[in-house]
């Protein structure tokens, strides 16, 4: 078994305590930190995912994988942030209202940070008075990021901009998530949409540029 194909299968058993020590092994034998990301871990959730829609396993599993997942986050975060050379302002994240999904959310709000925004994460199932409130608190932040993972939270992903649309919000808002298409974003009038962390932190410092 391949080094990638261990820490995919110890984040699909949800192998917490295991999943630093095989991330830092495969970082050691030089292997691209994307590639740990992308194929071992995010691959490995797409896997559990499929397996949970078969009925194969249930929320309990699901949960524990996405543990092991951020374990291992936490140990290649150092490798995939880089320090941010310019001040590109204040952006504020979080996952819509009625949805608990964060993995995705973290990855993006690091990529962004490592950009050089200033980040605020208000969390998961932020409500739009959440977003409305903290966006009067800080009338200078330039960017609204919003992520959702289920096809049932695309309305409150919808909410959220018409509610910041129609308080006068100035910052630009960037959207994305599994269910989230370019189209869906243009349809509710978002400014921006990545289908991923990277571009996500590509497109974020084009749309303040
Ligand atoms: Co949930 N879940 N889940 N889940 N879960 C999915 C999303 C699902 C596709 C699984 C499946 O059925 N195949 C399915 C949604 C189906 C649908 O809507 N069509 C689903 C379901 C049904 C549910 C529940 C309803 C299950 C239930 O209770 N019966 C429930 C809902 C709870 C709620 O939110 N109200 C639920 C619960 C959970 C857990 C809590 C157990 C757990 C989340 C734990 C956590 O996040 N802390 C969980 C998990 C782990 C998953 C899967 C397996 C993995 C999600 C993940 O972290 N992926 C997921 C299946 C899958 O994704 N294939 C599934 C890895 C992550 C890096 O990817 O978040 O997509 P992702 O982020 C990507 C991009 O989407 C993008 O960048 C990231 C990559 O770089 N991105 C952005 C994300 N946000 C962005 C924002 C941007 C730009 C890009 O700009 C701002």
């Amino acid at each position: 078994m391949s080094k990638i194909e261990e820490i995919a299968a110890a984040v699909s058993a949800g192998k917490s305590k295991v999943i630093g020590g095989l991330v830092l092994e495969a970082l050691d034998a030089g292997l691209d930190p994307l590639e740990i990301l992308n194929v071992g871990m995010i691959g490995a959730m797409g896997v559990v995912g499929e397996r949970f829609k078969s009925g194969e396993i249930f929320v309990p599993e699901m949960l524990i994988a996405a543990r092991a997942m951020k374990a291992g986050v936490e140990v290649l975060k150092p490798k995939l942030s880089g320090a941010a050379k310019v001040g590109l302002g204040t952006c504020i994240i979080g996952t819509v209202a009625g949805d608990m999904h964060d993995i995705g959310k973290n990855l993006v709000s690091m990529m962004i940070e490592s950009a050089g925004f200033t980040l605020i994460d208000l969390g998961v199932d932020v409500k739009n008075e959440a977003f409305l409130a903290k966006l009067e608190a800080t009338p200078e932040a330039k960017l609204v990021a919003l992520s959702c993972l289920l096809t049932t939270t695309m309305p409150a992903m919808r909410s959220a901009v018409a509610a910041m649309r129609g308080a006068g919000v100035k910052a630009k808002i960037i959207v994305g998530g599994a269910p989230v298409t370019q189209a869906f974003a243009a349809e509710i009038g978002a400014d921006g949409y990545a289908p991923d962390a990277a571009s996500a932190a590509t497109a974020a410092k084009g749309m303040v540029a």
